[in-house]
């Protein structure tokens, strides 16, 4: 018995030195960091949550213990309100569409120009040139440090009713939107039916009919299984694209070591890689895997010619105009200079 109680006092001194020589910091680590994302592990970007959180566990040495939050739970999925949630730390660290915090950061609102950006490589000119680091500047302003650019991809607009060829066709169409008054505008433009909705409250109206059609990457309609929503007209106007955003919030970021600061970012770049590549396997002309699988579950999909995808560019030029003063001017400049030099 005394034994016992003398080893538990020698216990009980040894955690007390063990507490003492430890960093601060350390001591303020959280048992776990809630990650938000909107989409889960079997949509790239899902995929790329996972494997930033298992590349930082593994270079952190289980310091970081990060568990991820599909379906941007952890704000019940209303999508556009991950980004306040994220200042005020409700959410720990996000893997975020442009789209969904928009609203909080207008210049976001830049890559859902319509038409802005025609291939991957216009992309990249904004997200790895002065753009991107412009943005990353003004979210370090908002109490977030963002670390790497992923991709969510060009969203590719499906509906239920016909093949949609010309602006004419989406007429009428009552069409699910994102969360973000520019799509509104893109949309009412094209003479559409637009609502606003959550992902989560966007499938059940596919599956009902309330809305006609909606707009996501062909990675998204594919993993979502959208042609058993009824979703069997796809046409591919590319007309714009979401990139992701790896971010942790500020007093997070600054409750960790140096070194371990290190370790997410490294992870975060190497998981944002790793994401854009799975992001845009099976779309292009010299790998269609993806687009046969779409086709092959019964989907017609709809290519336009340059003429065709013009139209839609003129019937949106309004709406490009007007947005482009909103977002700042300079910015949209730049973007549309570094797109032309790429
Ligand atoms: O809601 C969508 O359409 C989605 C999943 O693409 C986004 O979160 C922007």
């Amino acid at each position: 018995q005394k034994r016992r109680f003398n080893a538990l006092i020698a216990g009980l001194f040894a955690s007390a030195a063990l507490g003492l020589s430890m960093p601060v910091s350390a001591q303020q680590y959280k048992d776990e960091y809630k990650l938000s994302t909107v989409l889960g592990e079997a949509f790239p970007w899902g995929w790329g949550a996972k494997r930033w959180a298992d590349l930082v566990a593994e270079k952190t040495e289980g310091r970081i213990k990060i568990k991820v939050y599909p379906g941007t739970s952890l704000v019940s999925g209303d999508q556009t309100k991950e980004f306040t949630a994220l200042r005020q730390g409700i959410i720990d660290m996000a893997v975020g569409s442009t789209i969904n915090w928009s609203p909080q950061v207008k210049e976001l609102n830049l890559f859902a120009l319509p038409f802005l950006m025609p291939d991957h490589k216009a992309i990249d000119a904004l997200t790895q040139g002065r753009v991107g680091k412009k943005m990353f500047d003004t979210l370090a302003e908002r109490d977030v440090v963002p670390l790497a650019w992923g991709e969510n991809g060009f969203r590719e607009v499906s509906n239920s009713k016909k093949p949609i060829r010309t602006p004419d066709d989406v007429k009428g169409m009552k069409m699910r939107v994102v969360g973000s008054p520019l799509f509104l505008a893109t949309f009412n433009a094209l003479g559409a039916n637009p609502t606003q909705m959550s992902w989560a409250d966007a499938q059940p109206a596919m599956a009902t009919g309330a809305v006609d059609g909606q707009e996501n990457p062909l990675a998204v309609f594919n993993a979502a299984k959208l042609h058993t929503v009824g979703q069997k007209h796809l046409t591919l106007w590319g007309y714009v694209a979401d990139p992701l955003i790896f971010v942790v919030n500020k007093n997070v970021w600054n409750s960790w070591s140096e070194a371990d600061r290190k370790a997410v970012s490294e992870a975060a770049q190497q998981a944002a890689k790793e994401e854009i590549a799975r992001a845009r396997a099976g779309i292009s002309e010299s790998d269609d895997a993806l687009l046969k699988e779409i086709e092959a579950n019964g989907v017609a999909v709809v290519r336009l010619s340059d003429a065709e995808r013009d139209a839609f560019r003129k019937a949106t030029a309004g709406v490009y105009k007007e947005w482009a003063e909103k977002i700042g001017s300079d910015l949209v400049k730049q973007a549309e200079e570094d797109i032309a030099k790429r």
